[in-house]
């Protein structure tokens, strides 16, 4: 073996080597899911070449459980010299290197943030074998690589096709994940939803059949194409549901050309009104799911609220004046995929938008199409928007109600002393604050809104309830506390009326002890409240563990991925940062603490849901992780807390 192999084996470990010690980092975990995102990555890198118009079909075949085959017929990777490392191909640069991808390709809708963008080299390093083909010129150019270790220089041969395109075969490794395999079902529905959302471009699915169950639904052959993309997938899914309107809405948008000359991107809905019945909204940016919604998802309903009470204002429907974004989304079942350039995500799993104008374009877009339709089909128009109206009304009443049986009474007389309530009694505002220790408790009191925001600090005591009987724990001194600050009973007596804050906020330090104590309360509010989770009443705070200073500059990070990537955007290369870690929230500037986590303008709140998928285990689970290990309780939280929402409320 030459040196100049050994040195470049060298950088190759350090560049990929962190990825192997900390999949979780990269991917999230090693479970079913992380081996799934591997798929998925490489499946976006495919859909990123057609997007931006360079191919039209997409292989994707499972060959077996552990090897998927992706192939498109684009322009093939680029093979030639790296300007930066000239001893190596650009194409050996980008499965090595972290962080390789956009920079240097000139990617125009090339996905970034979290695993987007930086993927190819992420799986790379957590597959067992990684083989890629790339055919241009007349050319088949091969590499084949290891646990992301080049096991050969970039080989270069002749080939009769005139095609290009670029071929990727992989097998996720069993040192990372263990005995997971693919999903035919799971593989297949992404190449539907990927097909779906792009309809220029044609998958061809297939499967070794003997992977097929009988009775499964999936075949082992299909060229997926939808001609009209969103459309044909919301159609499929809603069956027969009873429809208040049809057709459905459904439309595209080019969006006009940014300053620069280059492409404004594009918006693509489908709308369905319902009748009643499970409503959701689905969003998209190029191609990748944002379940945590965003800039997009915020332009789609300031469309609708000023669309339908502007319509409702100038044919004098009563009522229509207080419709909200959520009395529309109560009865719509909507899918809105965006196309954008450098779209940036933000939240633990980086599946949120924040870019700006998305949401300027789409609401524009959508606003027009709106305001079109209500004026050529007035009847209809004035129909809904009084059905939406009488929501608006109704929803109403039951605030009214609430805010009544709450004035009543002498409950304010029954609160614990350590609490610190909020002047306001609309439970559409209040919040409470549960804070680890007098500390904590302190800076959070004076860095809170009077107006809305309470706190309670808990003694780190509820650490000892942590395998407690229903008697202990109702004995709990801390816990009592809680359960009377809140209001709202516990068990059998549980009444949601009584609730005193609309949102009650977990808010512990950002280490492993913290997690623990998050991990307990929710414990707690799942054996003893459960219903306030389902509906949506309790989050995490999510509280910053750096900050990066620089002359007059200053930002947060939340953990050390997201310090290194800041320091990297948000400053100068070269710039002498200074960077200060949080010990806790005790220790962290009252300025700081409001501005990072409490403020809710800027903060950042996780929402802990009970997937519905998941309803039935829960339990069992919760079971399982009482009074066991902490680290166990840390994945419980990550994995359940979801649905990252800036709240501009
Ligand atoms: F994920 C991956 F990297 F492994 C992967 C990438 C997997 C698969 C199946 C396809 C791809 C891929 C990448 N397909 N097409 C491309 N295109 C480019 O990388 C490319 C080609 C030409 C140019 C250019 O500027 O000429 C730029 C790019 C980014």
């Amino acid at each position: 073996m030459s040196d100049s192999y050994n040195a470049r084996d060298i950088e190759v470990l350090e560049g990929l080597e962190p990825v192997r010690k900390r999949p979780g980092m990269y991917i999230g975990g090693t479970d079913n899911a992380a081996y799934h995102h591997l798929a998925a990555e490489i499946i976006d890198n495919a859909m990123d070449e057609a997007v931006a118009g360079h191919a039209t079909t997409i292989d994707v075949c499972l060959e077996n459980s552990h090897t998927l085959m992706v192939h498109d017929n684009g322009r093939g990777i680029p093979t030639d010299p790296h300007p930066r490392f000239p001893e190596k191909s650009a194409l050996e640069v980008i499965f090595t290197t972290l962080h390789a991808g956009g920079k240097f390709s000139g990617k125009s809708y090339a996905t970034s943030g979290g695993l987007h963008g930086v993927g190819s080299s992420v799986v790379n390093a957590l597959s067992e074998k990684l083989e890629v083909e790339v055919t241009r010129n007349k050319r088949l150019y091969r590499q084949v690589f290891s646990k992301g270790v080049p096991q050969n220089g970039l080989t270069e041969s002749e080939t009769t096709s005139n095609r290009s395109g670029t071929l990727v075969r992989f097998s996720p490794d069993p040192e990372i994940f263990g005995p997971e395999q693919f999903s035919p079902t799971r593989l297949y529905q992404l190449c539907r939803s990927k097909a779906a959302l792009f309809r220029g471009v044609t998958i061809k699915w297939s499967c070794l059949p003997a992977l097929l169950k009988e009775s499964s639904d999936v075949p082992a052959k299909e060229t997926i194409q939808f001609p009209n993309g969103l459309e044909d997938a919301l159609q499929t899914e809603l069956g027969n549901d009873a429809l208040l309107l049809t057709p459905l809405w459904c439309g595209l948008a080019d969006l006009p050309v940014a300053a620069d000359g280059q492409s404004g991107g594009r918006v693509e809905w489908a709308i369905a009104f319902l009748e009643d019945g499970a409503s959701a909204l689905v969003s998209y940016c190029n191609t990748i799911p944002t379940p945590q919604g965003g800039t997009h998802e915020a332009g789609l309903r300031a469309a609708l609220v000023k669309g339908f009470r502007q319509w409702g204002e100038t044919r004098k429907i009563r009522r229509a004046s207080s419709i909200t974004a959520e009395d529309i989304l109560g009865c719509i079942n909507a899918k809105l995929s965006v196309f954008i350039r450098d779209p940036q995500f933000q939240g633990q799993t980086k599946d949120r938008l924040t870019t700006q104008e998305a949401n300027r374009l789409v609401e524009g877009a959508l606003r027009d199409r709106i305001d079109h339709w209500l004026g050529g089909n007035p009847q209809q128009a004035d129909a809904l928007v009084s059905f939406l109206a009488e929501r608006a009304e109704e929803r109403l009443r039951r605030r009214e109600k609430r805010e009544t049986t709450r004035k009543t009474a002498t409950r304010r007389l029954r609160l614990p002393g350590k609490l610190t309530d909020c002047a306001s009694t609309n439970t559409d505002e209040t919040e409470l604050f549960l804070v680890e220790g007098e500390s904590a408790g302190g800076s959070a009191r004076q860095a809170r809104s009077r107006e809305t925001q309470a706190v309670l600090p808990l003694r780190g005591k509820i650490l000892n309830v942590a395998s407690a009987t229903r008697d202990k724990l109702q004995a709990n001194q801390e816990l009592r506390d809680l359960t009377e600050a809140l209001g709202c009973g516990t068990g059998k007596d549980f009444n949601h009326d009584n609730l005193r804050y609309g949102r009650i906020i977990i808010m512990t330090d950002a280490d492993v002890d913290g997690a623990h104590i998050a991990s307990l309360l929710m414990t707690f509010f799942y054996r003893e409240m459960p219903e306030l989770i389902r509906r949506g009443h309790l989050y995490l705070a999510q509280p910053p563990l750096y900050r990066l200073t620089h002359g007059s500059k200053t930002v947060y990070a939340m953990d050390d991925t997201d310090k290194e990537r800041r320091v990297r955007k948000d400053f100068k290369a070269g710039a002498k940062i200074e960077i200060s870690r949080f010990k806790g929230l005790g220790e962290m500037p009252v300025s700081d603490l409001k501005e990072t986590t409490m403020d809710s303008r800027h903060r950042t709140l996780l929402r802990v849901t009970i997937p519905a998928e998941e309803r039935l285990l829960t339990k069992d689970r919760i079971e399982s992780l009482m009074g066991r290990k902490p680290e166990l309780r840390f994945r419980f939280i990550q994995d359940h807390a979801r649905n990252v929402e800036v709240l501009d409320i």
